[in-house]
């Protein structure tokens, strides 16, 4: 599980070079920017319900056949395994827009995930789809400009999407 900074050492050292100008300003704007990094991470943390909720409602809603019976979501037991993968996936992308980087979201949580749906029979592609909804409300209530001092969050923004992107991938 790296950071931004561990990451930039660990590929540094398996280089033997110091740390490059170059990375120390991407480094730099990343801190200079930090504060929209921890609203973000405080946004979506505190709607963390109502975005599984919602993007959960809208894959159903989508493809019935989840929720019907015989279907991958349908019962209690597996609905709520259902809602508690998103819980997981949204909390491990929350940890990787923290630290600006991916590794611990691949480590801890995407690293076998499909074979793990592939074994336990649940449709990862309907997975992926259920991570994209996810980012959209993610994405809107991140960069939600209403109330607060407007700046430049497009960079960031993208960032966002590219870890539930990664995840969606990684079970499609
Ligand atoms: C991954 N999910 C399930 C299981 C595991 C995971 C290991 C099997 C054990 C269990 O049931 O608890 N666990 C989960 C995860 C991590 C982890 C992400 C990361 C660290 O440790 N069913 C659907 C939808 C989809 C879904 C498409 C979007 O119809 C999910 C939600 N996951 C789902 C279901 C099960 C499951 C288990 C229904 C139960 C499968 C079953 O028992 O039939």
């Amino acid at each position: 599980m790296l950071d931004a900074f561990a990451k930039v050492v660990a590929q540094a050292d398996a280089r033997g070079e110091y740390v490059s100008a170059s990375q120390i300003d991407a480094l730099s704007a990343m801190v200079a920017d930090g504060n929209k990094r921890l609203d973000t991470v405080n946004r979506i943390t505190s709607n963390s319900s109502t975005i599984v909720a919602n993007a959960a409602r809208a894959l159903f809603a989508e493809q019935p056949q989840l929720i019907a019976p015989g279907g991958n979501a349908y019962t209690n037991r597996r609905m709520a395994a259902c809602l508690r993968d998103m819980e997981i996936i949204l909390r491990y992308v929350t940890y990787a827009i923290f630290t600006g980087d991916a590794s611990v979201l691949d480590d801890r949580c995407l690293n076998g995930l499909r074979e793990t749906y592939l074994a336990l029979g649940t449709p990862g592609s309907s997975v992926a789809n259920g991570v994209q909804k996810m980012k959209d409300a993610a994405v809107a209530i991140a960069n939600d400009t209403n109330g607060i001092t407007q700046g430049d969050c497009s960079a960031l923004m993208a960032e966002v999407a590219g870890y539930f992107d990664r995840a969606a991938q990684a079970v499609a």
